[in-house]
């Protein structure tokens, strides 16, 4: 049982008679995260970290147990990056693990600061694979998928354990790191002033990294001689923090800017240079692009014609400077913090210097008016059932003067048409699939976001997305988080009318049950479910829900063949012929 005293508050007789006081590890640990700021663990609670977990709270850290460690994962990947302090998840042996290890790897895909401490078996029984309870080599599981991963051995490496984890987490560009804590580590005892001394406080975590002066002269010159630039602002420049300067920057410069899903509300969507509505434009045509906290990746199109053009030259901020000509050669890397990047071009910035042809500006502006006008038409629909965009124009309207709600999204069509319909107009407000696509981040990332902040949540699931951490429901009940659910039930992954090609009785791979009614589930647990068929419906159960501060369900009908395969993303997903008569 734990000691509920707080630690040094045991005494162990010495061989001579005296007493002297002794703490474990299960207090160092603790007191190691106090120490460095850590205020919240997410977690699975068992063996062998049941009683560090009773320990964090009784000292004073809100620990939030969860129903799988994914979606506890994905909460302290989230925390990281909304707050740029290694979020914390605790995790049991082998599967409790490995479960975590997919959020791990995700955030670390993401580049979202996190830490992932697991208990582990004993050594010499995993090592020589005897078969113990939960036996698996985690470190090494955890090696390929985190930025860094260590293993704590001796009650005394703590300290030094936890400050290597920290800042593996937020330094460079931030990661996934995995902290392997054997059960013996855990319980073993040690003189409580040498454990005191053992444990240290890291200093400056995440430095500044401040870029080379010729770097940035380097990158203003270019954009002089640009006739067509175009900033282009991902998840990065938001997760820096650097919002001030990032915008002034860009009116400074007037450059028109493209924000990526997760730095959409750095400037607010409807700000005049947001080039979100021109994109394929401004990506076709652009001669100098300058990526601040973005990767050309596969969300890029990887920088290649034809959505981009072959003569364009690029200049990236990064403080990674592996991610230098990475998909295309660029002309002018800044490899330092977006922070400090900003900073320096603001001040060697000359006015007058970055001059816009006017025709480039006028282009942009004519295809937003252009794709502004298709898509106030299609939103502007009623069909009966509901249709993405009817559904997300209700939310949209909802949204609009709570710009202090987060939205979480993700499925395919729901993810897609969301990112496009819901105009965010504050920074980091909007948490997504991000940079893998990924299903099941919708309830951790609600769940970490509620915590940090106090803020209210509204999660825009598909209802393939949402099966994947729904359980997490009960986990927002039993804390009373503010979180409103949507589920777009569209009886299916892309679509809810696909058809077996054998003629059996057994559904399509990409069908799920027919008129489930999701808002059912949350009633099992205390909080409020809603059934609606129309935007009106959806209006007033949001409202409604928002206006309770409590959590909600709102299952959201939507018409089955409304989605397209794959969403957006149709151009990778292999076909086949699966027989003659499909079309
Ligand atoms: P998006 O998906 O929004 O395009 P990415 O995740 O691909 O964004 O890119 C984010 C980039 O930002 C990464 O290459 C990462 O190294 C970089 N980054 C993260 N934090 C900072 C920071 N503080 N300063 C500079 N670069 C950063
Ligand atoms: N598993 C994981 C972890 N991530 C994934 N991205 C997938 C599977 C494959 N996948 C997608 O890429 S989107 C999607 C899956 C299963 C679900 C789409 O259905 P939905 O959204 O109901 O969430 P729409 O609105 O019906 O398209
Ligand atoms: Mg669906």
């Amino acid at each position: 049982m734990i000691a509920t005293e707080p630690k040094s508050s045991n005494e162990l007789e010495s061989s001579n008679g005296q007493k002297s006081a002794v703490t474990d590890g299960f207090h160092l640990v603790v007191d190691a995260l106090k120490l460095n700021g850590i205020d919240t663990i997410y977690g699975v609670a068992g063996i062998p970290i049941t009683d560090l977990a009773r320990l964090a709270q009784a000292e004073g850290i809100r620990y939030i147990g969860f129903r799988h460690e994914q979606s506890a994962g994905n909460a302290a990947a989230i925390t990281g990056y909304l707050t740029q302090k290694p979020g914390i998840c605790l995790t049991v042996s082998a599967p409790g693990f490995l479960n975590g290890l997919v959020a791990v790897a995700n955030a670390t895909t993401n580049g979202f600061p996190m830490i992932q401490i697991s208990g582990s078996s004993d050594r010499e029984i995993v090592d020589l694979q005897k078969g113990d309870y939960e036996e698996l080599d985690q470190l090494n599981a955890a090696k390929p998928y985190t930025k860094a991963a260590f293993r704590v051995s001796r009650p005394e490496d703590i300290g030094i354990g936890i400050a290597r984890a920290i800042r593996a987490a937020v330094s460079g560009r931030p990661g996934g790191v995995y902290l392997d804590l054997t059960a013996d580590v855990l319980g073993a005892a040690l003189d409580a002033d040498a454990g005191a001394k053992s444990l240290l406080r890291v200093v400056d975590p995440m430095p500044r990294q401040i870029p080379a002066p010729e770097s940035i002269k380097r990158a203003l010159d270019l954009l002089a001689r640009a006739q067509r630039p175009l900033i282009i602002l991902g998840k990065g420049a938001a997760y820096a923090q650097a919002d001030a300067d990032i915008r002034s920057f860009i009116e400074k410069t007037g450059i028109p800017y493209l924000p990526m899903s997760m730095a959409k509300g750095l400037l607010p969507d409807n700000h005049p240079q947001c080039a979100a509505a021109a994109r394929s434009l401004v990506l076709a045509q652009a001669d100098v692009v300058m990526l601040i906290g973005a990767r050309l990746n596969w969300l890029l199109g990887h920088g290649k014609a034809p959505q981009w053009s072959p003569e364009a030259r690029f200049i990236q901020l990064d403080i990674s400077p592996t991610e230098m000509d990475s998909n295309r050669p660029i002309a002018a890397p800044i490899v330092g913090d977006i922070g400090s990047a900003v900073s320096a071009l603001l001040t060697t910035l000359k006015p007058g210097s970055i001059r816009l042809s006017a025709a480039w500006l006028k282009a942009i502006g004519d295809r937003k008016q252009h794709n502004a006008e298709s898509m106030a038409a299609r939103l502007g629909r009623n069909p009966n059932p509901m249709d993405f965009y009817s559904a997300l124009r209700a939310i949209r309207d909802v949204l609009r003067d709570k710009t202090d709600v987060y939205v979480v999204n993700e499925g395919a069509n729901t993810l897609d048409f969301g990112r496009n319909v819901i105009d965010m107009h504050e920074p980091r407000k909007r948490l997504d699939s991000g940079t893998w696509g990924v299903m099941g981040i919708g309830m951790g990332y609600a769940i970490g976001a509620a915590v940090v902040s106090g803020k209210p949540v509204v999660a825009i699931e598909g209802d393939s997305a949402f099966g994947f951490c729904g359980m997490e429901i009960e986990t927002i009940c039993r804390y009373e988080l503010p979180i409103v659910t949507v589920v777009f039930n569209n009886g299916g992954i892309y679509r809810g009318d696909d058809v077996n090609h054998s003629g059996g009785a057994d559904p399509s791979p990409t069908i799920l049950m027919k008129n489930a009614r999701y808002d059912k589930l949350i009633e099992a647990f205390g909080g409020t479910g809603r059934h609606v068929t129309d935007p009106q419906g959806l209006t007033k159960a949001l409202t409604d829900a928002l206006a309770s501060a409590k959590p909600a369900i709102i299952n959201c009908v939507i018409d089955p063949t409304a989605g397209t395969e794959s969403g957006h993303l149709q151009s990778l997903n292999p076909t086949s012929h699966i027989d003659s008569g499909r079309k």
